[in-house]
């Protein structure tokens, strides 16, 4: 997939740096006589490195300059001189970045949390100087080592987005609009078809500091397992959600008809993949502040065997269950219900320093924490800072004042 500010799919060339020569030279001084071998080692080749990162979020600086080679290593020098090692060359990748060999096919890394660091080419070693090889009976070597080769090859990064959930819907659903609802990401949502082009993942948050994120991806279309519309290979960003959310828009602006969107939907979704159409889902029933929404919702139930999630993206609605004719709608109602029922199929993982003897209020009866000073409650519960262990003692040595 391919847009103008992001890419989902690069080949790169990677080469490490080759290691720097050991040098072959003598010790020539005045009034120092056989002063012997004292050809330094050469310097170590740079490696190759990619690093998860949450800082970027698309391949497109490598689209833009694939060819990723580190420093050589500097070879030695006489008087013992080492070659300064090549440099490291790190590039950031966004996380979920999976790299194969493009020669081979075979995978070489899978990077999925930020600060993971993986040697994609290893540096040459540097060579020895004719220093090492002086003994008893060759004290004037004039051997020393070549620098290690350089590692060259060929990968191919491919991204796929890591999130817990995945929205799936025509254009125009409200899937965006749901995801600017429920977190602090800002899609874009206009009443156009295709306003979201690439992959948006926002981070959906719970009272008790849960965190489910969610992934908004183009809509998808009749025939788009043909290549119809922007086609479905952007569901790839989807094959690591846990769980799939189907937003239907039950208005059926344009004249469409929700239960024939469901059918489609899932058509197309079975034909990309069985395995992640089988996956837990929800079914969402969009825009039920719009009267139409409200006619169509029986007869979808009705033609599709499933009771949707009624809600309404619309901020300025107060409670959907005020309209009289919902009351009596058997399935749940509202944003705060869907919530919960993508907690429950796709639970969150626990967060590691979350690990507490005693759960911490939800956040509502925590104190206030916007004041000069940090409560002493809010403080109990933040263990990630470490505030019990035992103060390391600084090391004179290191230039500390006393
Ligand atoms: N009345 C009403 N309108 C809504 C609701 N949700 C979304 N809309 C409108 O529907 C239109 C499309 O919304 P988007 O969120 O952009 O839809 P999308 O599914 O992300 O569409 P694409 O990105 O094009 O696939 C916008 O004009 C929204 O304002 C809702 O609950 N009620
Ligand atoms: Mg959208």
């Amino acid at each position: 997939m391919k847009t103008r500010t992001f890419i989902d799919q690069v080949e790169v060339e990677v080469r490490s740096g080759k290691g720097g020569d050991g040098s072959s030279s003598f010790r020539r001084e005045a009034l120092v006589a056989f002063g012997g071998p004292d050809g330094g080692d050469g310097g170590r080749g740079g490696d190759v490195v990619l690093r998860g990162s949450t800082h970027v979020n698309s391949l497109i600086s490598l689209y833009f300059d694939p060819h990723l080679f580190a420093e050589n290593g500097i070879q030695g020098s006489g008087g013992c001189c080492f070659g300064r090692r090549g440099k490291d060359l790190v590039v950031d990748v966004p996380c979920g970045t999976l790299v194969t060999d493009a020669t081979t096919g075979l995978v070489v890394a899978d990077i999925t949390s930020p600060g993971q660091r993986v040697i994609v080419a290893k540096g040459g070693a540097g060579g020895f100087g004719n220093v090492h090889f002086k003994s008893s009976v060759n004290q004037a070597p004039t051997e020393h080592t070549p620098g290690g080769a350089s590692e060259e090859r060929r990968l191919r990064l491919e991204l796929k987005t890591i999130a817990d959930a995945g929205l799936l819907g025509f254009p125009n659903a409200g899937k965006s609009s749901l995801l600017a609802r429920l977190s602090s990401a800002a899609p874009k949502v206009a009443a156009y078809p295709f306003t979201t082009l690439n992959p948006i993942v926002g981070t959906v948050e719970y009272e008790d500091y849960a965190q489910i994120r969610m992934a908004d991806v183009p809509g998808i279309i009749e025939g788009a397992s043909r290549g119809v519309g922007l086609g479905l290979a952007f569901l790839k960003h989807l094959e690591r959600s846990r769980a799939l959310v189907y937003v239907i828009d039950m208005a059926g602006t344009d004249n469409r008809r929700p239960w024939d969107d469901y059918a489609v939907l899932s058509k197309e979704i079975a034909a990309y993949s069985e395995e992640l159409a089988s996956r837990p889902s929800i079914v969402v029933a969009n825009k039920m502040d719009r009267a139409a929404a409200r006619r169509n919702l029986a007869r979808f139930v009705r033609e599709t065997g499933v009771t949707p999630i009624a809600l309404s993206c619309e901020p300025s609605l107060k409670d959907l269950r005020e309209y009289a004719d919902l009351k009596d709608y058997d399935g749940l109602v509202g944003l705060d219900a869907f919530k919960a029922e993508l907690r429950r199929i796709a639970p969150p993982k626990p967060r590691a320093h979350l690990h507490l003897e005693e759960a911490p209020p939800p956040l509502s009866e925590m104190p206030d924490t916007t004041g000069e000073e940090i409560p002493a409650e809010a403080l109990r519960f933040a263990t990630f800072l470490k505030l019990d262990a035992p103060k390391k003692k600084s090391h004179p040595s290191r230039g500390n004042i006393h």
